[in-house]
């Protein structure tokens, strides 16, 4: 989807010459290997791309590990639960409130642990005669300190190594301190990157947590849960605030701004509602056939999306008073969000995106720089899977490999009294009828431009040459990039952690972005640094011009 002012693809590099270029700088093993994760896109015949797989030995990734994906990404924004790191102090020190994942405690008192930093600090004696003893330690330091209703073990890559058994301890724990205690079988090296370590959160969360209070809540019409929204700068308050004034009653966010007890009744909820469809559509999954919740895709990155997805959740529940609350919130917003475009867009119009991020922020993002006219000619994922580009059609197809069978997937039936359809065969036609679709998502290759790259897990050396050859406005990574592509003379907006901005989501957030982009793509800071190609012509290549 790209603008009318966005530039014709004949002032750009030949796609396919860049890809070409990129691989036959490899050996010819690697090139083989590579040439698979790299695509010219066409969103008319959606490709085959390799995901999820090993990163190639010697190639500097982007990726993290099983571990942040399940102690930092899904576990980490709820404040209520400690977290104890069994593992060296670098794994906990280096997750220690570095994703921005922001929290609001109604009280200055009220239980908040995400500022603290619980390790077990393991050293070459417990690598040695094991570390069990010292885990048990530190949960019950843990509670004789805190007193919190539940407290969550994270295994790091020797705890696997040498065989502590963190469930055990933690049965052990849970039925000595008479709260919920439970353990995370996530080693870092336990899959190809921090994807396997959401599903493992998703499983022992739905396990152990979701379901455990059964309280209703007969004041509200609307109730739904928010998955795969982490609060990164604020972006889930922005969210909070649009449901209640469109009159939603949020149970629980899995997991920005979140508390345990959330997630414990997170199963009243009518509606699952995913906007991170990588790090936890197992959640729904397991919710929809254990208790009957339906879940639909939806994007609240840029103004449009957001308002499609609000009108989407109101016309799950076919009723005109919601839907009309929704059309005047809308309404409420989008003065804002015109008046911004309407001085920013006449200068990104015709600018150029790249975006590597993660596993869903890569394709969302690209919402943000349509509505400012610019254009993404290159993007990619770190570590989502093949439906994630291709769309959740593909999923049959996906091949479980040694490395995925290697993560638990748990079998979950009907739960024999609480299971109950949220919607009638009859409301189910009617939706379908006007073509609602329930579990799907298009993934990001439909979305993006004929024409455009599309490239899984980038190595550093591919980032380096495409910016050489495409020359982007603005280059969209986390902090390991940041730093690199500025020396380059492009500016790097991270969309892991957003620098000191946000939050981005909604209509304020977009208007923030808006802003925030402008400024980064149209300062004149850039042209006091020479760029590599502008001191040794020889790095740039020629564009291929098509006719
Ligand atoms: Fe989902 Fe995320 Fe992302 Fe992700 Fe992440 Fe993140 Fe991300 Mo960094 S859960 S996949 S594991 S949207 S931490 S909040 S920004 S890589 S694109």
């Amino acid at each position: 989807m790209t603008t009318a002012n966005t530039p014709p693809q004949s002032v750009l590099p030949d796609p396919a010459a860049v890809r070409e270029q990129l691989i036959k700088s490899y050996p010819p093993k690697v090139g083989r290997k590579r040439v698979k994760s790299i695509l010219v896109n066409d969103p008319d015949n959606i490709q085959e791309i390799q995901a999820n797989v090993r990163t190639i030995p010697g190639i500097i990734t982007q990726r993290g590990c099983t571990y942040a994906g399940c102690k930092g990404v899904v576990l980490g924004p709820t404040r209520d639960i400690v977290n104890i790191v069994h593992g060296p102090i670098g794994c906990s020190f280096y997750a220690w409130l570095t994703r921005r994942n922001q929290t609001r405690p109604p009280t200055p008192e009220a239980e908040n642990y995400i500022p603290y930093c619980f390790s077990t600090d393991m050293q070459d004696e417990n690598i040695i005669f094991g570390g069990e003893k010292k885990l048990k330690a530190a949960i019950q330091e843990a509670y004789d300190l805190f007193h919190p209703k539940a407290i969550a073990i994270f295994s790091t890559c020797p705890v696997g190594l040498i065989g502590d058994d963190v469930h055990a301890v933690s049965r052990e724990m849970k039925e000595k301190l008479g709260i919920n205690v439970f353990g995370f079988s996530c080693e870092g090296y336990k899959g190809v990157s921090q994807s396997a370590g959401h599903h493992i959160a998703n499983n022992q969360v739905f396990r152990h947590v979701v379901g455990l209070d059964d309280t209703p809540h007969p004041e509200a019409k609307f109730k739904i849960n928010l998955l795969g929204e982490y609060n990164i700068g604020g972006d889930s308050f922005e969210l909070e605030d649009l449901f209640e004034r469109c009159g939603i009653k949020l149970v629980a966010t899995f997991s920005g701004n979140s508390t345990y007890d959330k997630f414990a009744n997170s199963h009243t909820a009518d509606l699952n509602v995913i906007t991170c469809h990588r790090s936890i559509n197992y959640v729904a999954e397991m919710m929809e056939k254990k208790f009957g919740i339906p879940w639909i895709k939806v994007n609240f990155v840029g103004a449009r999306s957001s308002a499609k997805s609000l009108r989407k959740i109101a016309q799950y529940f076919q009723d005109p008073e919601l839907s009309a609350r929704v059309e005047a919130v809308i309404a409420e917003e989008m003065p804002a969000v015109e008046a911004a475009a309407a001085e920013v867009v006449p200068r990104t119009t015709g600018k150029l995106a790249m975006l590597f991020v993660g596993g869903s922020r890569a394709h969302h993002y690209q919402e943000l720089f349509n509505e400012l006219g610019m254009r993404t000619v290159v993007a990619g994922y770190e570590f989502a899977h093949r439906d994630d580009y291709e769309g959740r059609r593909v999923l049959p197809s996906i091949k479980v490999d040694a490395d995925s069978r290697n993560i638990e997937e748990i079998q979950v039936e009907p739960d024999p009294t609480r299971f109950q359809p949220r919607k009638t065969a009859v409301q189910l036609q009617q939706l379908k009828d006007e073509g609602y679709e329930f579990k799907h998502y298009e993934g990001m290759m439909a979305e993006m431009a004929q024409g455009s790259l599309v490239i899984d897990d980038i190595s550093h050396y591919e980032s380096e040459k495409i910016i050489e050859l495409y020359k982007p406005d603005v280059f969209c990574a986390g902090i390991k990039e940041k730093f690199v592509v500025e020396k380059m003379g492009i500016p790097c907006k991270q969309l892991h952690s957003y620098d000191y901005g946000g939050p981005y989501t909604g209509f304020r957030g977009a208007v923030n972005f808006y802003r925030e982009i402008d400024r980064m793509v149209n300062t004149k800071v850039w042209k006091y640094i020479k760029a590599p190609w502008q001191t040794k012509p020889e790095l740039t290549a020629t564009p291929v011009r098509s006719a």
